[in-house]
């Protein structure tokens, strides 16, 4: 498994990565990205302030407001989170 962190100079990740990464931390399979588990992600690959983020992506991206993003939701959050700049190293 490939090793993931943020610099501040490297290759942007593409929204499918960033999906696929985010995917990893559905962590308790459900298929469904709480927002305990997105934070854990933002967390994980180094993002600032990622208990904000968390809840900014998931104002923008939880459509119908259950608190849980499903699959059709996290492309919209990809969408969105993949301006932050995420990178690969
Ligand atoms: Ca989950
Ligand atoms: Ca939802």
């Amino acid at each position: 498994m490939p090793t993931w962190v943020i610099r501040s100079v490297s290759i942007p990740l593409s929204e499918d990565q960033l999906k696929g990464l985010l995917k990893r931390y559905d962590a308790n399979g459900d298929g469904q990205l709480s927002r305990k588990e997105l934070k854990q992600a933002f967390h994980n690959l180094g993002l600032k302030h990622s208990g904000w983020r968390a809840n900014r992506a998931f104002q923008h991206a939880d459509a119908n407001g259950d608190g849980f993003i499903t699959e059709d939701e996290l492309n919209q959050l990809v969408k969105y989170a993949s301006k932050w700049g995420f990178t690969i190293s």
